[in-house]
């Protein structure tokens, strides 16, 4: 177990000059050795001496995953290919992906960081931890290895895929901790039912999930099925891959390695700086990293920041869990919504699992939404007439939440994709 007291539980004046002084040293990096930096820079007007304190972070200028495509693949390195040891690459979106880049004093300081992480949400040298996250381009699996080492666990390094073989594992070596994807998690509870294995006759206690949104309801939903409790972290291949944030067990927001990152919340829209508690767009600047720094990163993720001490003692602010994506938002018929607002109401709903699919159409010039959820078992439409019954709820409690009404389409249990990784819930028809 990793406890590093010394920043965890700073005070905010200490913290203040350790994050300034860190960022004058990224500054004058970026600025020294990226020639997409300085000119984005200089269009600013702005030196690296125009850094002179933390609220002067709002002179420079954002950083877009554009910005990160346009200089595929290593054109905002800041040491040459011999100084690097490891390359990660961003997850999903078709077409380039957006590089990353580590030395090893970047891969030590991403160890300390996913200890520190892993250490926050309970994980001891007692427990065994069977990352069920891809090795690979994604930070997901490797990243969490060598902290989940460094805290002093028990590494069954499985990755992601074969959950016959997880399941296996998990009754053969005494799994305690399960590293994946909460959808993953899911469906490993889903297989385990299947072959008749009792989930609660496993050693599993913990859960490590991240990687993509998901909601309280669904978290209440892996608990229960999985019979363990589930932490919540967060990360991205950008500013570092997993270990930016991660609850503590008292699950009661993220707490973010801020000697390590500056996190703004921006509005989005007009990118102006929000007050504390005000939920709107992440924003990280990375103050240690040598082979890869980010400035004022726009993640596209939306949450809000507090700075109220912990429960568990620590002090460092804290993100609350993401309530989706800037580019996730569906705008139908002009009503702004959010996949996870979906997942909180179909979560509530009984006979109906946790998979659905959303889909927008626009038909005759009108946008159509239509939710495709799945029945727990044949046997919930018995009698026949309890189909009208139950898509006649789903559809009142949604337009009770979005003001819109929903088609909604019920299918037999299994028919919807099951994911080894990050789910994809939502498809626009519309573009
Ligand atoms: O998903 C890094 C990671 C791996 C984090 C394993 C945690 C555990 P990317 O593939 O670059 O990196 O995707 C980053 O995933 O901008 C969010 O939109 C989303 N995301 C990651 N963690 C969470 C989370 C990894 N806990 C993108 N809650 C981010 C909600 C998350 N969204």
């Amino acid at each position: 177990m990793i406890w590093d007291k010394e920043h965890e539980c700073i005070s905010r004046s200490k913290l203040e000059q350790i994050q300034l002084d860190r960022l004058k040293w990224t500054v004058q990096r970026i600025y020294t050795k990226v020639p997409h930096y300085r000119a984005k820079f200089e269009q600013r007007g702005v030196i690296p001496e125009s850094v002179k304190t933390l609220g002067d972070l709002r002179k420079l200028p954002f950083t877009t995953k554009d910005d990160l495509r346009d200089n595929y693949p290593f054109g905002l390195f800041t040491v040459p290919n011999r100084d690097l040891v490891r390359v990660h690459a961003s997850s999903g979106t078709t077409g380039r992906p957006v590089v990353v880049g580590y030395t090893q004093n970047d891969l030590n300081t991403w160890t300390d960081l996913t200890a520190r992480m892993v250490s926050l949400a309970g994980v001891t040298a007692d427990d065994v931890a069977q990352i069920a996250f891809n090795y690979g381009l994604f930070t997901g699996g490797f990243g969490l290895h060598y902290g989940l080492e460094k805290a002093g666990a028990l590494v069954v390094p499985v990755s992601g895929g074969n959950t016959e073989r997880q399941l296996m594992l998990m009754q053969d070596f005494g799994t305690t901790a399960l590293i994946s994807t909460p959808s993953y998690a899911l469906y490993i509870a889903e297989v385990a039912e299947n072959m008749g294995i009792k989930l609660s006759s496993l050693k599993l206690r913990l859960g490590l999930f991240g990687g993509e949104p998901w909601t309280e309801e669904m978290r209440k939903e892996i608990e229960t099925r999985l019979n363990i409790i589930a932490t919540d972290n967060y990360g991205l291949s950008e500013v570092m891959g997993p270990g930016v944030s991660g609850e503590c067990f008292f699950r009661n927001g993220h707490h973010i390695a801020e000697d390590h990152f500056i996190v703004e919340t921006i509005d989005p829209e007009t990118g102006e700086v929000l007050e504390p508690g005000e939920e709107g767009e992440l924003v990280f600047t990375s103050l240690t990293k040598e082979a890869f720094p980010v400035i004022r990163f726009r993640t596209k993720d939306i949450s809000r920041i507090t700075q109220d001490k912990c429960a568990c003692g620590r002090t460092t602010a804290r993100m609350r869990k993401i309530t989706g994506r800037t580019d996730d938002m569906l705008i139908i018929r002009g009503v702004n919504v959010f996949p996870s607002q979906i997942e909180s109401v179909l979560m509530g709903i009984e006979g109906i699992g946790p998979y659905y699919q959303i889909n927008v159409y626009r038909k005759d010039y009108l946008d159509q939404l239509e939710v495709v959820v799945e029945l727990i078992s044949p046997d919930v439409l018995e009698p026949y007439s309890r189909l009208e019954e139950l898509e006649g709820t789903i559809q009142h409690k949604l337009y009770s939440v979005l003001s819109i009404n929903a088609r909604i389409k019920i299918v037999q249990p299994g028919t919807l994709e099951r994911t080894t990784g990050k789910a994809k819930r939502v498809f626009d028809h519309r573009q």
